[in-house]
């Protein structure tokens, strides 16, 4: 930073091992060390949300924002804007992380005019490119904000506006061309806006059908530019719409398929946003999983007592590990990866708690890793799932899954034995069991 450190008396985060005393070191994130023979940092890619991290008051419906950031210290929005992107770095590089994700507006400010705005994005984009060569650090993913200014109350590619759609168009022609020129891996779509409120109002079918236009519009700029990085779709069911399109994975992934997007898109999966969908995050990874559109993870978790987005650091071991255990089964996440979307709490209003949040995220995900590493290295899970499958391994079930038999032959097969053999124990209680030996 121009001015000296901004996270003044803190150096750099090093993995010091789980029985070090230091509450600034990881116990258990130990970038380089192998896990199924890849550096944990590759399984992980780590990335810092530069929205709540660097934008983040803790304002909320109560009251203003309470965040101590010395380094905000206001004047012209373009100068404060540059200044932050080297308190961002500095962040970036003593917590060791390889990647950031950002929306248009969180790194630049908006401006007068839609060219203003463009203009301001080049000017911070300079800065970004400045310091992602000089650290190494990269672009996971950029996306535009379509929901905070007034022009997108109604949303920004279902509005009932044609003129917003347009200038949202326009808008994240931009974000994709500058994400392109930063060598970001991906480019990420999340609703915003697009829901409903009232469906007397609402003519469904034609907003979704504009919000594919606009997300294939999207997809022949790319091409036309030669960006090759992951589209993300991300699913939400509420918040701040009623009903938000992007509901849940299985949501998403109908409409991608409906659409005719589905080879262009993947998903980028919340924790939180799974919570209030009334699933649990292994759900979610698990449907994507299995049918290839597994991308990328935000890894804010919420509280189940608050219905909300409440953006929190992920800390539950037992989750993290379910999460590492689909996205190993899944083949990992590249060139997506693990996005802390999350945010301090209000009351943590000092630089240090920013420090504070994502160690303490970094170490959960890495023992994740580890415990679903080792489950799967000695295969007992598996296993007893197989187990549970055994009589599907028979020559009747590989029959059928080879699809030939039919309803009247195994009608036949049926009368013939008169019943189905009885089943066998589900075994869940040992299956949690055998789970938490490895915990
Ligand atoms: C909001 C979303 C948002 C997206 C990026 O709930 O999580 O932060 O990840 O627009
Ligand atoms: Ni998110
Ligand atoms: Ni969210």
């Amino acid at each position: 930073m121009a001015g000296g450190e901004a996270f003044t008396g803190i150096g750099k985060v090093r993995y010091e091992g789980p029985a070090t005393k230091n509450m600034l070191a990881f116990r258990h994130y130990d970038a380089e060390a192998l896990v199924e023979g890849k550096p944990m940092k590759d399984h992980l890619r780590f990335a810092v949300s530069y929205w709540h991290t660097m934008r983040g008051t803790g304002g909320d419906p109560f009251g203003p924002g309470t965040m101590v950031r010395p380094w905000e210290t206001g004047g012209d929005p373009l100068e404060m804007a540059l200044k932050r992107v080297d308190v961002a770095f500095e962040f970036l590089e003593k917590l060791g992380v390889g990647f950031y994700c950002f929306h248009d507006r969180d790194v630049a400010p908006e401006g007068s005019s839609l060219a203003e705005a463009n203009r301001h994005l080049d000017t911070v984009a300079d800065a970004l490119e400045r310091h992602q060569q000089r650290t190494g650090i990269r672009l996971l993913w950029g996306t535009a904000n379509l929901f905070s200014h007034p022009r997108y109350v109604h949303g920004a590619a279902t509005s009932c506006n044609v003129e917003t759609f347009a200038y949202a168009a326009a808008q994240v022609k931009k974000a994709i061309e500058v994400t392109h020129r930063l060598g970001g891996a991906g480019y990420t779509f999340w609703g915003g806006r697009e829901g409903y409120q009232c469906l007397w109002n609402t003519d469904m079918k034609r907003e979704m059908d504009h919000l594919a236009r606009f997300m294939h519009m999207a997809v022949d700029h790319a091409k036309a530019i030669g960006f090759t990085g992951q589209f993300y779709f991300e699913p939400k069911p509420r918040e701040p719409m009623k009903h938000q399109y992007d509901f849940d994975a299985a949501t998403c992934i109908n409409f991608l398929r409906a659409y005719g997007l589905e080879k262009h898109v993947k998903m980028n999966l919340e924790t939180n946003h799974a919570t209030l969908a009334g699933h649990e995050i292994q759900h979610e990874l698990e449907y994507a999983g299995m049918q290839g559109f597994l991308g990328s993870v935000d890894a804010n978790t919420g509280d189940t007592l608050v219905g909300w987005d409440t953006d929190q650091f992920p800390t539950n071991v037992y989750m993290t590990t379910q999460m590492m255990y689909s996205i190993l089964k899944y083949g990992g996440l590249a060139p997506g990866g693990i996005n802390f979307d999350a945010k301090v709490r209000r009351e943590s209003f000092e630089p240090v708690d920013l420090f504070h949040a994502h160690i303490g995220g970094m170490d959960a995900f890495a023992r994740g890793l580890k415990i679903a590493a080792a489950m799967r290295a000695d295969g007992a899970i598996q296993k007893l799932v197989d187990e549970r499958y055994a009589s599907w391994s028979s020559p009747l079930g590989t029959r059928i899954e080879a699809g030939s038999e039919s309803f009247a032959s195994l009608e036949r097969e049926m009368l013939a034995k008169g019943d189905a053999t009885p089943c066998t124990s589900g075994r869940q209680e040992l299956f949690e069991n055998v789970i938490n030996t490895y915990l």
